[in-house]
């Protein structure tokens, strides 16, 4: 094998965010720039060399001239197995799955998520470890270090791989498997669920279901799982088919852009079930008929329902959700009586807590809901255990969620995302408010007195990591609080995530609309930051 070193110099801001490098398309179609990055991933993990890697992706532009670009290096740099999905589509649950399963040193994804696709859109780039979660942040910096300072990749001269045709080929001395990306994933999903009692439910006749894979990877596993084995009627599945700009979309499971999911949910004749998922298959949305259930919420009910599943019927270790998701299944937790964890935004502070055996559960306000099945967030698996669930119960998702909130209380909660924001506008909001923190307690804003304020640190407890500046809080004397921080995903301008949380007891105030209910906080939030007058926006651009 003749290996070529080809000479290179630093790209600026290879830093991987919440979930991996996401840049602009263009950005990635520079001479160089995948490959810097990936020589870098090679260089600090030696490793690799001799071992087996998974690479796919969620098959927006550039997935397929990246997959090529990543075999030749990887036949260069030593690697001896390359497993591969068919078309270069993997979901980043089943990269996950298929690195635990095979046995593999790591993966790498290629999916900006939830960014928009096509040539003008988003592409990314993430490093997957052994355990077949998201590389942790001393991984990710080491990998940054080593950009800075990088001079040379490695690739060798070989041709396209045929990735539509499933089976066994090489480059140089490296084999390469391009395997059905949907197989081992739903291999998985058959041992945890009661598929039985899912398909009884769908093939029932008068339970009907509607999937929005929103035009990205989630659609091969959901025509497969969903109508295939599990018998929902054709139609179904609507924008099945993966494509390289999502339709023109935005692959993001939330009520703003799944609104031809909600259109038919809030719609005459709606399914009894709908639900979305994101660009690269690990988050999802649950939708009741006229009713939407809240990802916190989500989280919450599943951790209270889940013994009526097969897969967690021994019951839940403990549970974890990132510190911006409300406390709903803390209330759980408590009443279950296994220990809660609060963990910085991003699926990669889960990895140690699951290895560890210390939670089963883990969850995101921003849809992203997993178990300790993988170390990713899981979108199909998420609507695989709602509808477990509601084949045991027989209730609706309406039902199930305003029983909980009486049960449990209710965790009125919402996100407002003000996205492209002026980025040094943006920067100067959070630093200010930042600066105002210890001035804050005892204070009274529109009406609400603060009880305390913080920057959010974490301390892993298996490895004693640190990881600060995870988020601005502040918690009201009312129990409510509000939470403030820049978005780690985007590729213009800055996103500000604004947190809004109460706490309602009251079984006869639950009803009350979320917006409403949150209308003091949201005052409050306004008088600390000033950011709609700052960043000069009117309202959210997104509100969940
Ligand atoms: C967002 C979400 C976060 C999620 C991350 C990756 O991050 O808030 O909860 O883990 O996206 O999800 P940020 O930094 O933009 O708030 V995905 O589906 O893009 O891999
Ligand atoms: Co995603």
């Amino acid at each position: 094998m003749q290996v070529k070193t080809v000479a290179t110099r630093p790209f600026e801001g290879q830093l991987p965010g919440t979930s991996g490098l996401r840049k602009k398309v263009k950005v990635f179609q520079q001479p160089g720039y995948l490959e810097n990055f990936v020589q870098s991933v090679f260089d600090v993990l030696p490793a690799l060399a001799g071992s087996t890697l998974v690479v796919g992706g969620d098959g927006r532009f550039h997935n397929d001239r990246a997959i090529q670009t990543i075999l030749r290096m990887a036949a260069a740099n030593g690697v001896a197995r390359v497993i591969v999905g068919r078309a270069g589509l993997l979901s980043t649950p089943a990269v996950s799955e298929l690195i635990r399963s095979r046995n593999a040193y790591g993966g790498l994804i290629l999916s900006a998520s939830h960014n928009p696709g096509g040539p003008d859109g988003d592409f990314g780039i993430k490093y997957n470890i052994a355990n077949g979660g998201p590389a942790p942040e001393k991984v990710t910096e080491a990998i940054h270090q080593r950009t800075l300072a990088i001079d040379r990749y490695l690739t060798v001269e070989a041709a396209d791989i045929d990735l539509q045709q499933e089976g066994q080929c090489r480059i140089a001395a490296m084999s390469v498997e391009v395997v059905d990306p949907v197989a081992s994933y739903a291999a998985l999903m058959r041992k945890l669920f009661d598929f039985g009692r899912i398909r009884a439910l769908l093939t029932r006749g008068d339970f009907s279901i509607c999937f929005d894979a929103m035009h990205a990877v989630t659609g091969p596993y959901a025509h497969a799982i969903l109508e295939g084995e599990l018998g929902a009627p054709a139609g179904s599945v609507i924008n099945g088919v993966p494509s390289p700009d999502f339709g023109g979309g935005h692959p993001d499971p939330n009520p703003t852009y799944a609104d031809q999911l909600i259109g038919r949910m809030f719609g005459a004749d709606a399914p009894d079930f709908g639900a979305a998922s994101d660009g690269d298959g690990d988050r999802n949305m649950i939708v009741g008929r006229n009713f939407i259930v809240t990802p916190s919420d989500s989280l919450a009910v599943l951790a209270a329902n889940a013994t009526l599943v097969p897969g967690y019927a021994a019951g839940l270790k403990g549970v974890a959700r990132s510190m911006p998701t409300s406390a709903a299944v803390d209330r759980v937790a408590q009443a279950l009586n296994i220990p809660c964890y609060e963990t910085p935004t991003g699926w990669k502070f889960f990895g140690n807590l699951l290895d560890a055996g210390m939670c089963t559960l883990c969850g995101e306000e921003s849809a992203g809901t997993g178990s300790d099945h993988v170390r990713e967030k899981d979108g199909l698996w998420a609507v695989l255990f709602w509808l477990n669930i509601l084949a045991v119960r027989g209730s609706s998702v309406e039902q199930i969620v305003r029983e909980h909130w009486q049960r449990y209380g209710r965790n009125v909660y919402s996100r407002h995302d003000y996205e492209d924001v002026d980025a040094a506008v943006a920067k100067q909001i959070v630093a200010d408010l930042r600066a105002a923190l210890p001035t804050l307690a005892g204070r009274e804003v529109a009406g609400l007195k603060v009880a305390r304020a913080d920057d959010f640190g974490y301390t892993d407890p298996v490895d004693g990591s640190v990881s600060r500046g995870q988020g601005l809080r502040v918690f009201f004397e009312d129990g409510s609080r509000i939470v403030l921080r820049l978005s780690g995903t985007g590729t213009e301008g800055a996103t500000l995530r604004l947190y809004l949380e109460r706490f309602e007891p009251d079984a006869a105030r639950q009803g009350i609309e979320t917006q409403a209910a949150l209308q003091p906080l949201i005052d409050a939030a306004e008088a600390l930051t000033g950011l709609r007058a700052r960043s000069g926006r009117q309202r959210p651009t997104v509100i969940t």
